[in-house]
């Protein structure tokens, strides 16, 4: 059931919530003795402040995203207000995104809350101990649907019949992808591409940082190094890459530069005075298309339309948070630090004022009007939620799209994924970002992934390997790293690291059978990819307490090794399971393993069959010809799906699929078709069954 409760007069609509016809309007008190004891609402200066106390406190919390942190946010208060901040410690807060969301979950009672307001909002989720929550919103009001069902998938399938569904990504966009800050010339994305097609390292798409523009202008490409980058497009993609670009939204103020001539005083934001708003950041000064107006989206979806055009696959819609590095009242509010500095030197200017720290505090709030009249503290959570919905509209429409955003508001499933921002080559932040996915998974954002290797600071051998084995898993599987910091591709390493990684990204391809049904299935369904245990264990209480492992589908459970020097660890098993590394059972409950550094501890759990493939160099839409089906049957019973459609279109929406439940019991094997709504395509199937007794092995054709 879900329930709606409207708080004070909201005046701003986030527009994440597109489904309300199931939705039950209450009031508060309506819910009172459901799920909570007390509940106040009070107004204080220009906050509205709800407070509820749970009618026990002995839960856990799930959600809120990629926010730091553990996976259980219960104790912290939590801030949302989307801010670039690239020093993720353990404290950070606020970043980049807000996902009001969370799954509240105890043997007694299930429930989650959205709390749907785009601008400034705090949300405390009982750091007194008490069994309080309370939401605190600058705002005249906002809307609350409180989900109560007994299952957290429930949860989760209605929360996402709240907010849509999520679009699926190309079938490409599950190979691997390499990326850097920058490649900075036509001649060395080529060279790049071209040496791992030479050492036969498998990549399916290369990833173009700000330097592919000419002064880091938006829309343009860069004469002198891009200078033919059509031909380099081409010749990428006859080698089967495909390329994606970034985009940033600040235009550069430069006359006669076409994108900031047609927006400029049309689409751009405002300052308190009714001027275009300007700041600095990259190309120096610039100002802010207002994507929350839908003519500014259909504006900036057909200049991104003219970059399919070239040749772009995807785009990566980066500092739309917004970050800026200065304003012009930073420049007078700082007067004395900034003597004789403009807005042109953006990037002195802000290491000047002690940059983000600073600008983060005082927020971008008042100074900022939208085109619709409303300042910008109230809809500054939806920017980039906007920005990605607009690049969105620039596709064709029955085109699947890879298109990432760094900001993001609840609903952003809609029109594309996410990255986790600029993580760190720390080994904290492998740790970090098992709980980050998860978290995001717990907010039905489906496609999702984190700088491999780590983003700032300089990665070394064991911990890329380690990073990559995580990488591996994830619906995006991107390798990225900074300016200045060291070379991360596959080849920057002594050979014995080299052979490690390109084993990690080989193994990527072979399980692409089973990531693509399991992916696949998930954006049928409404379910993540990536999961914690819980979200298939519920009813086992210690599942709850497992945050440093996670499910894949919902056959696959990994354990990654987050430490140095670590050559065994502790795995949680809510059934039994066969480690695939050496193909032996192990039991449900606590194991130690074995991980030296060429594994993965991960496992098949009991009574599945998991599809893999040969290597590829790079993927066409479809999956090889011979599959080979892992069928783990401790009792000689078990059950798995294959799924196949184009790989490129919304045809699955239609049921343009064929999705078959293969059923393994004492030697024989059935297919069963559950749709038959695409052009099967026959292949071998080699068995491998692991029994009780012994391993069985025969061939298939299907
Ligand atoms: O101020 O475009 O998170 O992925 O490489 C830094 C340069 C701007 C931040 C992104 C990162 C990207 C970088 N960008």
């Amino acid at each position: 059931m879900i329930y709606k409760v409207i708080y004070g007069n909201p005046d701003v609509s986030s527009e994440a919530v597109v489904n309300e016809k199931k939705v039950k309007l209450v009031d508060q008190e309506y819910l009172k003795n459901v799920i909570f004891d007390e509940c106040l609402l009070k107004k204080e200066k220009e906050y509205l402040i709800l407070r509820i106390k749970l009618k026990e406190k002995r839960g856990f919390y799930f959600g809120f995203g990629d926010k730091v942190g553990p996976l259980n946010r219960k104790g912290r208060r939590y801030i949302f207000w989307n801010t670039d901040d690239f020093i993720h410690h353990p404290g950070a807060e606020p970043l980049y995104k807000s996902f009001p969301f969370f799954i509240y979950i105890s043997k007694n009672m299930k429930f989650g809350i959205f709390t749907d307001y785009p601008g400034y909002m705090e949300i405390d989720l009982d750091s007194e101990g008490k069994g309080e929550i309370e939401f605190k919103v600058r705002g005249e009001g906002f809307n609350q649907y409180i989900i109560l069902e007994e299952k957290v998938k429930k949860i989760l399938k209605q929360y996402l019949y709240l907010t849509g569904k999520n679009v699926a990504f190309p079938f490409w966009s599950l190979g691997y992808q390499q990326s850097r800050w920058s490649y900075s010339s036509q001649s060395e994305v080529l060279q790049i591409a071209k040496k791992f097609r030479d050492k036969n390292i498998p990549c399916d798409v290369i990833w173009l940082d700000i330097d592919y523009m000419e002064g880091y202008k938006v829309f343009t490409w860069n004469k002198e190094n891009f200078s033919n980058y059509k031909l380099m497009l081409e010749k990428l993609h006859n080698m089967g890459f495909k390329v994606s670009a970034i985009l940033d939204p600040g235009v550069k103020v430069e006359k006669n530069y076409e994108v900031f001539e047609e927006a400029k005083d049309r689409y751009f934001l405002k300052d308190t005075s009714g001027k275009d708003f300007e700041g600095a950041v990259w190309p120096g000064r610039v100002r802010f298309p207002d994507f929350c107006e839908n003519k500014v989206r259909k504006w900036w979806a057909r200049k991104v339309n003219k970059l399919l055009e070239d040749g772009i696959d995807g785009f990566w819609n980066d500092m739309n948070e917004i970050a800026i590095f200065a304003s012009e009242k930073d420049i007078e509010d700082a007067k004395e630090k900034l003597k004789n500095m403009k807005l042109e030197d953006g990037i002195k200017v802000a290491s000047v004022i002690g940059e983000i720290g600073e600008i983060k505090k005082r927020g971008r709030g008042d100074e900022i009007v939208h085109l619709s009249g409303k300042k910008h503290y109230k809809l500054k959570n939806v920017y980039g939620f906007n920005m990605i919905r607009a690049t969105f509209g620039g596709f064709p429409k029955n085109k699947r799209k890879l298109i990432i955003t760094r900001s993001a508001y609840s609903g952003v499933q809609r029109y594309g994924g996410v990255w986790t921002g600029d993580n760190h080559s720390w080994w904290e932040h492998i740790l970090l970002e098992i709980q980050r996915i998860n978290s995001l998974s717990m907010v039905g954002v489906f496609n999702s992934g984190f700088d491999v290797g780590g983003f700032g600071g300089n990665v070394e051998p064991e911990l890329i390997v380690r990073f990559m084995q995580l990488g591996v898993f994830m619906p995006l599987f991107r390798n990225h790293s900074a300016i200045e910091t060291r070379r991360q591709e596959p080849w920057s390493f002594d050979t014995e690291y080299e052979e490690l990684l390109k084993d990690v990204i080989v193994y990527r391809y072979k399980l692409i059978p089973y990531l693509y049904t399991s992916y696949m299935l998930g954006i049928l369904e409404d379910k993540p990819l990536i999961a914690p245990i819980f979200y298939y264990f519920e009813n086992d209480e210690q599942s709850y307490q497992v945050f440093d492992q996670f499910m894949v589908g919902k056959s696959l459970l990994v354990a990654p090794v987050y430490n140095p020097g670590v050559t065994k660890r502790m795995v949680y098993l809510p059934k039994r399971a066969l480690n695939f590394n050496n193909k032996i059972f192990v039991r449900k409950g606590w194991n130690l393993v074995d991980a030296p550094l060429s594994k993965i501890p991960h496992f098949i759990l009991d009574g599945s069959i998991v599809f893999m493939q040969d290597e590829v160099q790079y993927l066409k839409n479809s999956y090889n010809d011979v599959l080979t089906a892992h069928v783990v049957a401790y009792n000689d019973k078990a059950v798995g799906y294959l799924y196949e459609d184009d790989g490129e279109s919304y045809n699955y929406k239609k049921g343009l699929y064929n999705l078959y439940k293969v059923v393994y019991d004492k030697g024989n094997v059935q297919f069963l078709t559950k749709r038959n709504g695409f052009l099967h395509r026959k292949r071998k199937i080699k068995f491998k069954i692991y029994r009780k007794f012994g391993l069985d092995e025969f061939e298939l054709e299907f």
